[in-house]
């Protein structure tokens, strides 16, 4: 069966967790060491009413004891700078607990500031850019739905305290539907308290999934550009004038900020080195991925923090002209709870003229949660019923391999997307194959890109055994290993010699480690690298498939158990003759 997991989550990209910093036992202890208060710059509160009627101090009173109790549990000094904290003994038990059901660590970060600052995680170079005095205002946009208090009180404030006030226009705070009792009257009251006047709160009346959320409150939005978050954020420094001033310059350029990595357990903010991050990429069956830099790509940005053309965007954090967000389509509305927008929307900016840029020198960070700690009504597979809406709408003919990776969905009632393709064709969008060749050169195109493919199998007993993904992650490098054939279609065996002489999947290729003198290797499948090498191999007629630098044969008896795929020295043996099920040419 196929891994694509129902309801899916999306990775964290491989930034570098930061250096180990020591968590001093003053900070754990809640001594304040000496750390700065962070820096509000752009507060103005409410003013108090002038006489106060009894129902007024009545629910002053009761904002003031719900706030405190909050604010009971944060110990000073705490997270501060993004640094790791260890939750031990009991309450690292409960913590564990928590997890289970909020898929990140609530229990500290409710005692960690709302305020706490992080670390810089911008390349040195961002400081010497400059940004203009005259930007475009933004409107930024939160929605959630049952999001807990602490993360969603803390992505506002850290954009209160770390946009210029001149350009913040409003947050827009969107909740979806939410039944936590905590985002009731006591978010009303800490808008009403504790927040300044430009944020903004829009409560829908029914759910509308993250889709439609979004498009609620960007019908509420009065700023020039609009830029989304999602309601676990922490927003780092000077993240939006790289965001404005690049608007400024190309109204259709949409734009991502590096997303940063805050730990779903620790809550430490990574900040890597500073310059390495990745774009995103996506896979035929329908999901993001993050993908590394293209050379070409790099040698056209010029500067490691010019903007870097992405062919996806992980799709929670970015920023668009507002105008140009409704020219350009919005978003589908048939579009249900969460899953596929990003790619439709990465496509769509694409096809119809504009460009989908990472702007290196805007950091925001993200807890990246391993489930979604939230409902999906009728329990559907939205990603995939999304995926599929977007797939009739932008693939083209190249939904073929969208189907054979998600067959399930080929009969799936994804609804009427007629309105999407009217769009498309007003818009007079260009062809996927366009964005193929133009923005994505090189993804890997499993039927067009190899000179055989389909499952690699090998008949030297019954029943016959193939090449298979034994459900391993991808990323690991021993993913790959021999499995009986499956007679249904089933992504887990897709294989192909590429026309580059990979032996492939479609992102990782198989190698075999440089250990001279060995009689049989055993086989691993890494990220592909596209440079031929020890990533090399070709096909005989008489069925052998050599290791080009090794000379050596993939072979199905030289093999400590199925799990693994070995190379040995070739020879005219049966358990060295392997099948795909295609061939383009030989
Ligand atoms: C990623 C995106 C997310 C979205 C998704 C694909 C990042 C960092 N995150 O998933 O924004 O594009 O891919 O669809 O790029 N929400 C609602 N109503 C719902 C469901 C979710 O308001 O019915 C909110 C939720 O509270 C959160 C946001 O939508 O603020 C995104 O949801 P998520 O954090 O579960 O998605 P994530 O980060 O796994
Ligand atoms: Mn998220």
């Amino acid at each position: 069966p196929d891994k694509a997991k129902f309801h899916g989550h999306t990775d964290k990209p491989d930034h570098l967790p930061g250096p180990i910093l020591e968590v001093s036992n003053r900070i754990e202890q809640g001594e304040a060491a000496g750390i700065p208060a962070p820096v509000l710059q752009n507060i103005q509160p409410h003013k108090p009413p002038n006489l106060p009627s009894p129902q007024d101090a009545a629910e002053r009173m009761r904002a003031e004891m719900w706030f405190q109790e909050d604010e009971r549990k944060v110990v000073r000094g705490l997270g501060e700078g993004g640094k790791m904290v260890k939750l031990s003994g009991e309450e690292g038990k409960l913590a564990e607990e928590v997890m289970k059901k909020e898929a990140f660590n609530l229990i500290l970060s409710d005692k960690i500031s709302v305020n706490r600052s992080v670390p810089d995680s911008r390349d040195p170079l961002c400081k010497t850019l400059h940004y203009d005095q005259d930007l475009p205002t933004a409107s930024v946009i939160i929605i959630f739905t049952n999001e807990a208090w602490s993360p969603l009180i803390r992505t506002i404030w850290s954009v209160i305290n770390r946009s210029p006030p001149r350009f913040l226009k409003e947050i827009v705070l969107v909740d979806d539907f939410s039944d936590r009792a905590e985002l009731g009257e006591k978010l009303d009251l800490y808008l009403k308290y504790r927040l300044p006047p430009l944020v903004k709160l829009v409560r829908l009346k029914e759910r509308h999934g993250l889709i439609r959320a979004r498009l609620a409150g960007a019908r509420e939005a009065v700023g020039d550009v609009l830029i989304f978050l999602d309601s676990h954020c922490e927003a780092n420094d000077m993240w939006m004038e790289p965001l404005l001033q690049r608007i400024k310059e190309s109204r259709s350029a949409v734009l991502v900020p590096i997303i940063d990595v805050i730990d779903d357990s620790t809550l430490e903010y990574y900040h890597g080195n500073g310059r390495y991050f990745q774009v995103g990429g996506f896979t035929w069956s329908g999901h993001f991925t993050w993908i590394e830099i293209s050379e070409k790509e790099q040698r056209r940005r010029g500067s490691p923090v010019g903007p870097t053309r992405s062919p996806t965007m992980a799709g929670g954090l970015f920023a668009i002209e507002r105008n140009y967000f409704w020219e350009i389509g919005s978003y589908d509305d048939g579009m249900d709870v969460w899953g596929g927008e990003n790619l439709e929307m990465s496509f769509r900016v694409w096809m119809c003229g504009g460009t989908l840029e990472t702007i290196p020198c805007s950091r925001v960070g993200h807890i990246f949660r391993s489930f979604h700690p939230y409902t999906f009504p009728g329990n559907k597979d939205t990603h995939g019923l999304n995926t599929a809406r977007m797939a009739e709408a932008w693939m083209d003919d190249y939904k073929r391999l969208f189907y054979l990776y998600r067959p399930e969905l080929q009969q799936a009632d994804y609804g009427d997307v007629s309105e999407r393709r009217e769009l498309r064709n007003r818009l007079q969008c260009k062809s996927f194959k366009w964005y193929l060749d133009n923005v994505y050169p090189q993804k890997f195109i499993l039927d067009e890109d190899s000179v055989a493919f389909g499952r690699l199998r090998n008949n030297a007993t019954k029943p016959d055994i193939c090449f298979d993904n034994l459900q391993r992650n991808e990323k690991s490098p021993y993913n790959m290993g021999l499995y009986t054939c499956h007679s249904f279609t089933s992504s887990s065996q897709f294989m192909s010699l590429s026309k580059n002489g990979e032996l492939r999947r479609e992102e990782v290729c198989a190698e075999v480690p440089p250990t001279p003198g060995m009689p049989t290797q055993r086989v691993r499948m890494v990220r592909c690298h596209g440079r031929r090498g020890n990533q090399e191999w070709y096909l005989t007629q008489t069925g052998h498939v050599v290791h080009k630098p090794s000379n050596k044969c993939l072979d199905r008896a030289y093999k400590q158990s199925m799990d693994d795929v070995f190379v040995a020295d070739c020879a005219n043996t049966i358990t060295q003759q392997w099948l795909f099920d295609h061939y383009n040419s030989l």
